[in-house]
């Protein structure tokens, strides 16, 4: 493999560039103009001091659970969103409601996150995620790009795939990795065939509350299922995810996993399910409307697929689903309509676990073999109607025409791409022009950190004839899926508008108080440049004063109305420290547990008097 050698003259470039951009803010096409093929790779993924990219990366944080967002084509990271896993710089996790919502788990794994759709494409609202580690769901609000909300996922087990929204975002679906017996009750794995499932779960999410709920779940048969997608237009009410481990083994010693020559696509009909619910064809379990497609007859099929299919991903013109086999190197493009006729006709070959088999001839448009293209993962598509797949073996990007099977270009990458995301890519109008392909392996691209080197990223302009990488950036672990959006999309506010309703938030220093119930003290405060205020008619306003063994309540409202003044609020010694932006109102509570003196301060470097917003915890031993 021939190392692509990053950008080393390109840095002085870079430098040239933005000497003569500087004066140059007005132009709003400067990005457009970037993309000429005048221009360096370093001018093409400089964007100028003032100016915003042109899109934006939502990249999955894999085992930090987090999301990191960057600009592209600049590749900066701009911010980091935590979702599953605390973070003391914005307090997430610290402060009640997030602690609440992390229901004690301090760690997460998100593969994929997956933007709200209307009509198939990113509105650019919300953002959807699931977390493998500890089978949770979560959705990000976009305009404020926080965690709104999480929800454990019963009956399940590593729900992987998010990246699968329907066209109007009426379901999100997750289907699980790993089987487990119903409740993860305890079942010997000899039993595994008979008593495991792999669920599926069916996800709402309830806009004006902001809140997640699960419709109903699928106990597939105990396979494990991987990544998904939903169809588009005329495909709009069906979904397809990629199955392994169809064997059923119980073990990976002999790599019993992989014997069968081909594995199954699921495709099923997310309105028949819907329907089937609503006519009480489902079990309850565990408090949940679970679907046994052996007993509840309809809307689901298998499609026989190379083994150990990885991807599988709809064209953006609803007419195909493209799925590659990890172990079989070639992408197969499936075709939607012969799959409903074939369904329609009756046309099976047989049955797994009461669900029918489609027959493969039936199904299949055609079979892609790009020339010693070895582990094709997952698919991308742009505006011109190809297709982008990844090569996790030969590291490489291989662009194809979907519609004729013709390979028309390659690109390796250093090394080992997973995912790789196009902008908007995964929607019903790609827009072409980027594409990031998700690196597991830096090798020797950067300065050796220990034996473990970063992932990477690489920035891979895709607008002209031939594919050509950018930018080459390291990144956290582990970049798995991203979602790429047009900035104009993105809508957030500047500040949090005031809520009267809220009884925890306090606009005026005159109203800051501390209210004592038996030995639970709630301190009603406000945060301003730059003092704190607890209680106004204090001798000293800035401390607190609580018995050791209280429950302490502090709802801080930052009352600085300005965009950009974030006050922090951290006690020292007590592990506690949360965030309050501008408007808004966040409550942080504890037991008082430890006698003494503790100061607090103002983590958020918010004015020339910063240092001076401290102010003092004194807990009164018993
Ligand atoms: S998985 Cu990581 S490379 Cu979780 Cu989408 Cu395919
Ligand atoms: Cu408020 Cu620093």
């Amino acid at each position: 493999m021939k190392k692509w050698i990053p950008i080393a003259t390109g840095l002085a470039a870079g430098f040239v560039a933005a000497t003569i951009a500087f004066g140059n803010f007005s132009s709003s096409s400067s990005t457009q103009a970037a993309n000429s093929n005048t221009k360096s790779d370093a001018e093409k993924v400089y964007v100028p001091y003032g100016q915003k990219d042109e899109y934006y990366l939502f990249d999955s944080g894999g085992h930090s659970g987090q999301l990191f967002v960057y600009g592209v084509p600049s590749m900066r990271e701009i911010r980091t969103i935590p979702v599953f896993s605390p973070d003391p710089a914005t307090g997430y996790g610290f402060d009640t409601e997030s602690k609440k919502m992390l229901g004690g788990y301090t760690w997460g794994d998100l593969h994929h996150p997956a933007i709200s759709e209307t009509n198939g494409n990113y509105n650019g609202k919300y953002l959807f995620a699931t977390d493998v580690g500890n089978s949770r769901a979560a959705v990000v609000n976009l305009s404020t790009f926080t965690t709104k909300d999480i929800i454990n996922v019963p009956n399940t087990s590593g729900p992987h795939c998010a990246a699968f929204v329907t066209q109007n975002t009426e379901y999100l679906f997750l289907p699980t990795r790993f089987a487990v017996p119903l409740g993860q009750e305890y079942q010997p794995l000899d039993q595994y065939s008979t008593k495991y499932r792999g669920v599926m779960s069916a996800l709402t999410f309830n806009e004006s509350k902001e809140k997640l709920n699960i419709a109903y779940q699928v106990a597939l048969p105990p396979w494990s299922y991987d990544l998904s997608d939903a169809g588009k237009k005329s495909s709009g009410d069906w979904a397809v995810l990629t199955s392994y481990n169809t064997e059923e083994a119980t073990t990976t010693l002999e790599i019993n996993a992989s014997q069968a020559d081909r594995d199954y696509i699921v495709l099923f009909n997310w309105k028949e399910l819907a329907q089937m619910v609503k006519d009480g064809k489902y079990e309850n379990v565990n408090g949940q409307k679970m679907i046994f497609p052996e007993k509840q007859k309809g809307g689901i099929y298998l499609v026989p697929v190379a083994k150990s299919p990885h991807g599988v991903d709809v064209t953006p013109d609803g007419k195909y689903f493209i799925a590659s086999g990890k172990l079989a190197p070639m992408m197969t493009v499936f075709s939607f309509e012969k799959a409903f006729k074939a369904i329609e006709n009756k046309d099976f070959a047989g049955e797994r676990n009461g669900i029918p088999i489609l027959k493969y001839k039936s199904v299949v448009e055609r079979e892609v073999n790009p020339e010693n293209a070895l582990g094709p993962l997952h698919t991308q598509f742009d505006e011109k109607g190809y297709a982008y797949t990844t090569m996790f073996i030969s590291s490489e990007v291989v662009r194809w025409n979907y519609k004729t099977g013709e390979v028309l270009d390659r690109v390796p990458v250093q090394y080992a791409p997973g995912h790789s995301v196009a902008a908007e890519g995964d929607t019903a109008s790609p827009q072409g022009k980027y594409l990031v392909s998700l690196n597991k392996m830096s090798k020797d691209n950067f300065l050796s950190v220990g034996p473990s080197h970063p992932e990477t990223m690489q920035l891979i302009d895709i607008s002209g004839k031939k594919m050509h990488v950018l930018d080459t950036v390291p990144v956290n672990p582990e970049p798995h899926y991203a979602q790429m959006i047009k900035a104009d999309k993105i809508h957030t506010i500047n500040v949090y508008p005031k809520d009267p309703k809220n009884p925890d938030a306090v606009y005026k220093q005159t109203d800051t108080r501390i209210v004592r119930n038996g030995n639970e003290v709630h301190v009603y405060g406000t945060a301003v440049r730059s003092r704190f205020t607890f209680d106004h008619t204090a001798k000293r306003p800035d401390s607190i004063e609580v018995n050791q063994g209280d429950h302490v309540f502090i709802h801080l409202t930052n009352i600085d109305f300005d965009e950009d003044i974030t006050h922090g609020f951290a006690i020292n010694s007590y592990n506690l420290n949360m965030e309050v932006q501008p408007g808004q109102t966040n409550t942080i509570d504890f037991i008082a547990n430890k006698a003494g003196t503790y100061p607090l301060y103002c983590t958020n470097f918010c004015s020339a008097l910063h240092q001076e917003m401290t102010g003092y915890l004194l807990v009164k031993p018993k």
